[in-house]
């Protein structure tokens, strides 16, 4: 065989998907800049395979697009396939097939799917035999999927809280010696300050569209008029220098606040002390070891308190990580987990903001606006709300990988499913995340001024919140009478007198009923 032959067969395609945006990701750290072409492709399916906000898909579209010219100006060879390319198959194993023809290889270099669905997709084309593709484990994952097997192994309730302290010392962050900076894990009791007293927030740094976004918003605003959300003011950072700044500005301006005031919720203010920066760590824009490591340094220079550091780099190294690791070992079935067989449709003011509960109505303003809100929101307000009411977690799922521009199924689905909704029957979550008004009350100025009264447990004026609560807790009595966190409520709920307790149930009753339309 001729050289030049034995070249081109090992010739690959190096697949670039629209959330493995960096260059240090497995498959281009793996390839041959002088011989392998790198493909990222626009398709339908991946903008289609749930209705994502129109903020979402425009900011992975435009942050594709800087990428690959990125990418060609530091010498890469660049297949870039735009959404309405002519022949465009509309899926990436399509696309695949179609550049491994273009390029006279059957070779494919890529590095390991975040999602289940496309993750299979690649395996079977393996499979299929049509074309080699090989590959890689995601490394920018602080924990491989095989190191979090091994740590879950033998353990009867692997609780997030263990893994953390596990990761702390992997990583040595925030740490001191073998002891943790300060004396404690976790200062979580410490990051619920009620808002009343907060200083205001400058939210996070935005951008002005430049013109190769400009071109991906009208392509976004031409090509999927019906999606939910409101694409302009389009201002989130699409290159990884933005993302930085972006992360910067979160160090400077809110970090010495963030762990005060990290459950606090206020009408008015969308993004409070928040890093808005998931959306920039999910599509490979920013690096999570090293927004961890710039954040200790904050920390250990005196610009951040220890219970913000320690606040973020938590959610980060601990939560982040865990959730993946769930989801990596327990998908395909976990998606399929209801334990508390909720069936109810997704309530249309998910979608519409209409209803009269001012915090519901809130979030999913802030939420159609900004294809965001924060995790207090989506776990106390609206993840809140549909476990009281009893909503089928899937719809649920589905709502929360649409809206979000953070929203990837690895982190979304473990954070819905399991700890929003405790339909995994208590893996993630060691008792539901369900409350009444009181803690909404405690936490936000959304009850100031609500049609409801945050206080009354039944009667027409009563918050739904609060009976709704109470009859999740009668409703699903023998499913978690057992679970000794929740001990406390089932000795309330059986001191209330009889009459109350019936008073309680008839108007939720009356409340389900109108929510069924
Ligand atoms: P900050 O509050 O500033 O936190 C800093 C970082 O910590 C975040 O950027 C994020 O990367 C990480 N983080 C915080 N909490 C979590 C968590 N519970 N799980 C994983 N990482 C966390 N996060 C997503 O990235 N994508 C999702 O699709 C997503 N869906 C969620 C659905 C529900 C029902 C709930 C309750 C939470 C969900 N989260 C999701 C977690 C969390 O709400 C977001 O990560 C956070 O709100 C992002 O905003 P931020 O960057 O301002 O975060
Ligand atoms: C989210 C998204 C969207 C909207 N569009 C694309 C796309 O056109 N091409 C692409 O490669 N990736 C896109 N993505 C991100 C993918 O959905 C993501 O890579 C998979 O879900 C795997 O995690
Ligand atoms: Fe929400 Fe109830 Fe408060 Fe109204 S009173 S904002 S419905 S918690």
């Amino acid at each position: 065989m001729s050289p030049r032959l034995k070249a081109d067969r090992q010739a690959r395609i190096i697949l670039v998907l629209g959330d493995q945006l960096s260059p240090r990701i497995a498959a281009l750290r793996h390839a041959d800049k002088d011989r392998d072409t790198v493909l990222l492709a626009e398709v339908e399916e991946e903008t289609k395979y749930v209705g994502h906000h129109k903020k979402k898909l425009a900011f992975v579209l435009a942050a594709m697009r800087h990428f690959a010219s990125e990418l060609q100006q530091d010498g890469w060879r660049v297949d870039y396939v735009m959404l309405d390319a002519p022949g465009n198959t509309g899926s990436i194993v399509g696309e695949l097939k179609r550049a491994a023809a273009r390029h006279q290889t059957r070779a494919i270099l890529a590095t390991a799917p975040g999602e289940w669905r496309l993750a299979r997709a690649l395996e079977d084309l393996d499979r299929s035999g049509d074309l080699d593709v090989e590959r890689l484990d995601d490394d920018r994952f602080l924990c491989s999927v095989s190191a979090f097997a091994s740590w879950i192994e033998g353990r009867k309730a692997p609780r997030m809280e263990h893994f953390y302290r596990h990761m702390r010392r992997k990583t040595g962050l925030l740490m001191h010696g073998d002891a943790p900076e300060g004396g404690r894990w976790n200062f979580d009791a410490d990051n619920r300050k009620p808002p009343g007293k907060m200083p205001p927030a400058e939210g996070p740094r935005q951008f002005e569209p430049d013109s190769e976004t400009v071109d991906v918003l009208d392509l976004v605003r031409a090509r999927f008029p019906g999606n939910f959300g409101e694409l302009e003011p389009f201002w989130f950072g699409v290159t990884r220098e933005q993302a930085e700044l972006a992360f910067e500005h979160f160090v400077s301006a809110s970090l010495p606040h963030f762990g005060d005031y990290q459950d606090a919720m206020l009408r008015n203010d969308d993004f409070l002390f928040h890093a808005v920066v998931s959306l920039y760590l999910n599509i490979g824009l920013l690096d999570p070891l090293e927004v961890c490591r710039r954040v200790e340094a904050a920390y250990r220079q005196g610009d951040a308190p220890l219970n913000a550091a320690e606040g973020f780099v938590r959610q980060v190294i601990g939560w982040r990580e865990y959730v993946r690791g769930i989801y990596c070992l327990k998908m395909p079935g976990y998606a399929e987990r209801n334990q508390l067989r909720h069936q109810r449709p997704l309530p249309d003011f998910y979608w519409t903001g209409d209803t009269d509960m001012a915090c519901i109505a809130t979030c999913v303003r802030q939420t159609r606006d900004e294809a965001y809100a924060h995790h207090i929101q989506r776990l106390m307000i609206t993840g809140n709300f549909a476990l009281l009411a009893g909503v089928d977690p899937h719809a649920v799922h589905e709502w929360y990988l649409a809206v979000y521009a953070d929203a990837v199924e690895w982190v979304e689905l473990p954070n819905t499913l399991g700890m929003s909704q405790f339909a995994d029957g208590g893996l993630l979550a060691s008792k539901p995340y369900a409350a009444s008004a009181n803690y909404i009350n405690r936490m936000s100025d959304y009850c100031r001024g609500c049609r409801y009264d945050a206080r009354q447990r039944s009667g027409a004026d009563a918050c739904p919140f609060n009976f709704l609560y109470w009859d999740f807790l009668a409703r699903h009595r023998r499913r978690l009478k057992g679970n000794p966190r929740l001990a406390p409520l089932y000795r309330t709920w059986d001191r209330m007198d009889a009459g109350e307790k019936r008073a309680v149930r008839s108007s939720a009753a009356r409340f389900l009923k109108r929510l069924a339309g």
